[in-house]
């Protein structure tokens, strides 16, 4: 039986990925591309929303790749590849800015909120038109599922507005994605603000966990993690966010029930219990850290296997655009 497709990505945004995009999306990512045919992009056209120096936009790229490949995404398995090495995502992005409504582009919150944070002066047209790209991504590969955290369930609606809306005006050309929202115990928080998502381009490094880092970096971050005055390990999101942030982390790296790390640490104080958690970070970081940068090393590899990748995204992508623009009227090439 065919497998069902599954689509999702990552803006090289940083030098690192930090713990949350490991939790929330990585990991789940591993597991799934062994039931479904997963295509996973570094959304480097993406990442062209914010400021970057050239030089280092190519290493992020590069770099988010290779942890991709380090966390264990199998590029024989999944089709791991670069955005802007398959040119239909900016074109099928034209065409479908074409059908999408100024008020229904302006109503995502997203933009509302880093258009605020950034001020008119610096906010794009890129930014503005981000969830369309993100709709050619999903919509090029008919795709049937989206993983995606709940902050772009917005996204995937539209995605969904725009594949049935393109399909009722020039007949059938997209497949109708569901979005799969990532669970609430996926969520990882800033350690020195556990109220805030922890994120790459956070104000702040002190509250993020980055997957290459030195392990004492990480372990000293964990031990300077915000609590309570308390001194229970008990999981209790609204009265102690910072504690049931690290609980959430200890679970989904050792797979082992909230409940029972909190019995292991009944009694003790916040001291052991983030010890242990700092372990059980490096642990899991030590292999991902080593692999990452064994692939690195030899950048030519990684960047042929990224090539072959492409390629293959490509056959897919090239036969939904070509599909697309004769749909609606454009005359092909002789
Ligand atoms: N804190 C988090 N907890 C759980 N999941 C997270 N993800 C990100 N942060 C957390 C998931 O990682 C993927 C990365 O998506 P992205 O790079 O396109 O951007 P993002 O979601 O905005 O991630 P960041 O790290 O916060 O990046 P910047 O700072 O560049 O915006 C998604 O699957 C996301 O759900």
């Amino acid at each position: 039986m065919k497998k069902a497709r599954l689509y999702s990505g990552m803006q090289p945004s940083a030098d690192s990925l930090q713990i949350g995009n490991y939790i929330g999306a990585l990991m789940q990512w591993r597991d799934l591309q062994e039931t479904y045919d997963a295509f996973f992009s570094v959304v480097d056209l993406h990442a062209l929303t914010q400021p970057n120096d050239p030089a280092e936009l190519r290493e992020k790229t590069r770099r988010t790749a290779a942890q991709y490949i380090a966390a264990g995404i199998e590029p024989s398995k999944s089709t791991l590849y670069v955005q802007s090495h398959v040119p239909a995502h900016a074109e099928l992005a034209w065409i479908l800015s074409t059908i999408t409504g100024f008020g229904e582009a302006g109503r995502m919150t997203q933009f509302k909120d880093k258009s605020q944070r950034y001020g008119s002066d610096a906010t794009s047209v890129g930014l503005f038109t981000y969830p369309v790209l993100m709709a050619a991504d999903i919509l090029l590969y008919q795709t049937d599922i989206v993983p995606v955290g709940d902050d772009q369930k917005q996204h995937v609606e539209l995605t969904r507005d725009l594949a049935e809306r393109f399909n009722g005006r020039y007949g059938e050309a997209f497949r109708v994605p569901m979005p799969v929202i990532q669970q609430e115990t996926a969520r990882i928080y800033d350690l020195q603000n556990p109220l805030a998502k922890m994120s790459k381009s956070a104000e702040s490094e002190a509250g993020v966990l980055w997957l290459l880092d030195d392990p004492a970096a990480s372990a000293k971050k964990i031990m300077r993690a915000v609590t309570d005055s308390e001194g229970a390990v008990r999981y209790d999101r609204e009265n102690k966010p910072g504690v049931s942030n690290l609980l959430v982390i200890y679970a989904a790296l050792t797979g082992r029930q909230i409940a029972s790390i909190e019995d292991e640490y009944a009694g003790r104080g916040y001291g052991d219990f983030k010890k242990g958690l700092a372990d059980v970070v490096m642990a899991e970081f030590e292999p991902v850290r080593a692999r990452a940068m064994d692939l690195l090393g030899d950048p030519a590899e990684l960047d042929r296997v990224l090539a072959i990748n492409a390629a293959r995204a490509a056959e897919v992508a090239d036969e939904t655009l070509a599909k697309v623009y004769d749909s609606v009227g454009l005359l092909r090439r002789a």
